[in-house]
């Protein structure tokens, strides 16, 4: 018999044909249905099987290279990934787009309606899990061997539906209509402990150990689903894990006959995998999400002392085998878990294990906000998990002797950097184990970066200065570039040829097309046609009408008060109030916007959200304004609405408080598509000015430091209020219950912002006012804004996430990227 290799194992070919020919084979035989009473839905299932077999294929085969190369392979561990949807992304990394187009339509199906049939996996919450997904992206992109450990949330983040102008929560039922990119990997699943107690033993060589008697053991199941990259056979795995009971937990209880306690704990066990939080930059200290978090992580560190035992390797060298990122403290615990999987389980010595932990995990910080920053009580702490709270106090206790010799006689300090919170309470800091048991620790963008080292993390910092880097983040331009605006790919593909996608450097030589008057005719349209399509969109989902050659004034993004999507609104109604008050003002026609979810339990949050569909009531109603202001709440927002989203923006809102936004990643996809920015100097925006040049960017607002002057010297919102005719005016007509019907509706708003104004939106109002009018006035002058609008994508190259994934495997992980072409 001939040898089997991965590549003479797929069924079919690639070409139209034989894709075609796949798809009803597997519509009849995978599916059971005859294609003429097959649905939408079927073909989306069937053509999904079909280009698996070659998903799995490459899959498959680029595994068994890090296997058999025995190369470092990079473990991203994260509560979160946002995928999006699969089907395009594969055709398009594959390069069979145009071939299965051509084998749909030969048989009469149109290739679009079939994508839209395809749900996503939405397994978190906003930027965090689609930074994930988009480094996964990039990682099997630049041809490295990576695995994305997560878990496999039933129900992902919930459904947004707005009913009488307020947010309502649906569940997420993503699985109910099939996954088929996923695999029960039935043969890979790990038990993980909680509770109970700890023992000391003695070993045969007389050494005391400890061993850990849970109270309950669950298991957990892997599901992988491969992510394909661009140009290149190597994929990277999404193993998700799923919770499950143990059977034979379930079969003690059964066998004494108590049927109702092993029913409940198969409930209790599946629970864990059940569904995602919600998040509100808040920490809650919810017990079973601790269990969550210690689940995956527990489960993935398992896994990959499988794969350094299946490909020949050694527990006590881990980390020549795998480079692990802890994205933000979710997975922290890990760095507690590989010490007792190294000491307990594998008898190595304390110091030693050490050793290797420090030098496998790395840490990123997504956030400045001291409330979001994870810490749990010690009794819960040790109650769940009993051994790994005796190894953090261990790891403690070395640590506050490394700190008192390097700063003698400083109490505060050792109480600061502590893993232990004894101020009242006592807790465990997460992100103080997360830095203690990493080599590298990162901030999202330069400035957060910066800031991280003088707030949060100062300490930290003070005492390892060499373990801080900064790793900008990126998006990737498959999805938010190629998939997102197929016209403006187009004219990319045709002035920097095909390979684009692989190699955002070459945008630069967009430059000289920006004086181009053809060429720019040529932008204008695909934005057009783009904007046309949201506005179908728009009309489909909320029935208002907008005009596509309005300005798209867009903010999307979760909501948040740090946010500042009221600043948005504050400039909305200020418009409508001026030409109330006279008819010829000066205002170009705008479409304003606004799209994401409020965590259920976010008051205020919710009340932005009622108070963006308030203003649409009367704003979209008054033909005083028809046709100069629409203001839109898209429902929903999520990577498939975005998709259509941010190609037809054409004003990018950046406009958080400064200091509060670590990043951003929504900035960058905005600009990338040809959006111009009005942003503060925050996150990543700092850095998109840089890149496009100030005269392409349109800034304002108080700078971090500023900020904290401000709020230092004791900020009064009320100076603002009384010294400016038109913020006091806008303020006391959203109080004056003109809308949403109802005086008291919005006053926790208007409350909020006289008394207190923790996001400094009343010291910001002018600056941003005055914004707004050079953006009208270069709106007015369409040449020179499509010129500033080429001149974004051009200079924006850095922000793909390619480039992102290359600084983390040359600083941080120590792995070889395929290099980049310039
Ligand atoms: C975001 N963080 C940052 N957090 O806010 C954003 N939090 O500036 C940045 O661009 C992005 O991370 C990527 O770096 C989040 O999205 C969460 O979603 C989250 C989830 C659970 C708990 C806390």
């Amino acid at each position: 018999m001939n040898a089997i290799s991965p590549s003479n194992t797929i069924r079919t070919g690639t070409s139209a044909e034989n894709l075609r020919q796949a798809f009803l084979d597997n519509l009849v035989c995978a599916l059971g249905r005859l294609p003429n009473y097959a649905s939408a839905h079927d073909h989306y299932l069937a053509l999904a099987l079909t280009v698996r077999d070659h998903v799995v294929a490459r899959a498959v085969q680029s595994f068994e290279q890090g296997v058999v190369k025995m190369m470092r392979r990079v473990a991203y561990l994260s509560a979160e990934f946002l995928p999006g949807p699969h089907l395009a992304n594969h055709l398009l990394n594959l390069g069979i787009a145009e071939a299965t187009r051509e084998a749909l339509g030969g048989i009469g199906i149109d290739l679009d309606r079939v994508l839209a049939e395809e749900e996503e996996p939405g397994l978190g919450n906003g930027g965090l899990g689609r930074l994930a997904s988009c480094y996964l992206d990039s990682l099997a992109t630049v041809e490295v061997q990576s695995i994305g450990y997560g878990i496999r949330y039933e129900f992902g983040i919930f459904d947004q539906v707005i009913r009488d102008g307020w947010q309502v929560e649906g569940t997420d039922k993503w699985l109910s209509g099939g996954n088929p990119w996923e695999i029960h990997r039935l043969g890979i699943a790990k038990q993980v402990k909680f509770g109970g107690h700890t023992e000391t033993w003695t070993d045969d060589q007389g050494r005391t150990r400890v061993r850990w008697v849970p109270s309950i053991v669950i298991k957990g199941e892997a599901y992988d689903t491969p992510i394909t990259g661009y140009g290149s056979g190597t994929c990277s795995l999404m193993r998700l894990w799923k919770s499950e009971a143990v059977e034979s937990f379930d079969f003690e209880a059964f066998n004494h006959g108590d049927y109702d306690r092993a029913v409940e704990q198969k409930v209790d066990s599946e629970n864990l995998s059940k569904v995602l939080y919600p998040n509100d930059e808040l920490h809650r200290g919810k017990e079973l999400r601790l269990k969550q978090q210690f689940f995956f992580t527990s489960c993935a560190l398992q896994d990959m002392l499988r794969l350094v035992a299946m490909s020949g390797g050694k527990v006590a060298a881990f980390d020549e085998s795998w480079a692990v990122q802890l994205n933000d403290t979710h997975p922290a615990i890990g760095v507690a878990e590989l010490m007792r999987l190294l000491v307990d389980e594998h008898a190595l010595e304390w110091d030693d294990a050490w050793a290797i932990t420090q030098k496998t995990f790395s840490y990123t910080n997504h956030t400045l906000l001291p409330e979001a920053l994870e810490k749990w009580p010690v009794e819960l702490f040790g109650s769940v998990l009993p051994r790994h709270l005796e190894i953090i106090y261990g790891i403690n206790h070395r640590f506050l002797d490394e700190v008192r010799t390097a700063f003698p006689d400083d109490d505060a300090r050792l109480a600061r950097l502590s893993l232990i919170d004894e101020h009242g309470a006592r807790y465990v800091r997460m992100a103080n184990l997360a830095c203690v048991g990493s080599h590298k620790i990162n901030g999202v963008a330069a400035l957060h970066s910066e800031l991280l080292k003088k707030t949060v993390l100062a300490d930290f910092a003070a005492l390892w200065p060499e373990k801080f880097d900064n790793v900008t983040n990126g998006v990737t331009p498959r999805r938010f570039v190629a998939l997102a605006n197929p016209g403006l790919a187009g004219l990319l593909e045709r002035e920097l040829g095909a390979g684009w996608p692989g190699d955002l450097s070459c945008l630069g030589r967009l430059e000289p097309l920006a004086a181009d008057p053809g060429f720019r005719r040529e932008w204008r349209e695909v934005r057009l046609a783009n904007k046309r399509r949201l506005a179908a969109l728009i009309q489909e989902r909320t029935g208002i009408v907008v005009t596509p050659d309005s300005l798209f004034d867009v903010q999307v993004k979760r909501i948040h008060e740090y946010k500042r999507q009221h600043l948005n609104l504050l400039h909305v109604l200020s418009l409508y109030l001026s030409i109330k008050r006279d008819p010829d003002a000066g205002v170009v026609p705008r479409t304003f916007i606004f799209g994401g979810k409020a965590a259920p339990g976010y008051f205020l949050a919710k009340r932005i959200i009622r108070l963006v569909t308030a203003t649409g009531e009367l704003v979209n109603q008054d033909p005083d304004v028809a046709g100069r202001l629409k203001v839109v709440f898209f429902p929903d927002f999520n990577v498939k609405n975005a998709q259509h989203i941010y190609p037809a923006a054409d004003l990018s809102e950046q406009i958080s408080l400064a200091g509060m936004e670590a990043s951003g990643t929504g900035n960058m996809k905005m600009s990338l598509n040809g959006a111009l920015t009005i942003g503060t100097l925050d996150g990543a925006n700092v850095e998109i000015r840089d890149a496009v040049g100030a005269e392409n960017f349109f800034l304002f607002g108080l700078t971090a430091s500023e900020v904290s002057a401000l709020k230092a010297g004791g900020y009064q919102p009320q100076t603002y209020y009384e010294s400016d005719s038109l913020l006091r005016e806008t303020i006391d007509f959203i109080a004056s219950g003109a809308l949403g019907g109802d005086p008291d509706l919005f006053r926790p708003v208007v409350d909020n912002l006289l008394h207190g104004d923790p996001y400094l939106l009343l010291a910001d109002f002018r600056a941003y006012l005055d914004a707004q009018q050079r953006v009208g006035e270069l709106w007015g002058d369409s040449d020179a804004w499509t010129s500033s609008s080429i001149l974004n994508v051009a200079r924006m190259g850095r922000f793909s996430s390619d480039r992102s994934i290359r600084e983390y495997c040359e600083r941080i992980w120590n792995v070889n990227a395929k290099p980049s072409q310039t």
